[in-house]
């Protein structure tokens, strides 16, 4: 079965791509990522930035998460992101995407050992 860290990289995880103008990056990426099986997700955010990077914030600045859990920590430097949100028009399966390239400190919620994030929780 697939972890919540191994989880948290297919949702969030793309340092490979730096944030583009590209309209179907949404589109081709939740789809990728298998986020439009069985519905389509209709938010997620992407991450251009290297792990060692993204899973250091959970040694950061420790804030509660939005559903009142104590384990979010918010990201001091601001990092690359493209936020992917469902279209009105946008029915399954054929789940469409506005995509919106955003340069945001991150917060997210980790758990385990090594302690790790696995749940993306908002962007500051
Ligand atoms: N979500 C994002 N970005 C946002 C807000 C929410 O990716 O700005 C995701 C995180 C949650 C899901 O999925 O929407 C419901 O909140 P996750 O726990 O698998 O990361």
């Amino acid at each position: 079965k697939e972890s919540p860290s191994k989880k948290f990289q297919r949702q969030h995880m793309d340092p490979e791509n730096s944030a583009s103008d590209d309209t179907k990056y949404c589109d081709h990426m939740m789809k990728a990522r298998n986020m439009t099986k069985g519905r389509c997700k209709p938010v997620n955010t992407f991450i251009h930035e290297p792990k060692e990077i993204v899973d250091a914030v959970c040694r950061e600045t420790n804030i509660t998460c939005k559903n009142g859990q104590s384990n979010c920590y918010q990201s001091s430097q601001p990092m690359s992101l493209t936020h992917c949100r469902q279209t009105g028009a946008s029915k399954y399966p054929n789940c469409q995407y506005r995509g919106s390239d955003i340069t945001k400190q991150i917060i997210v919620a980790c758990e385990g050992n090594p302690y790790v994030p696995v749940h993306f929780d908002a962007y500051v």
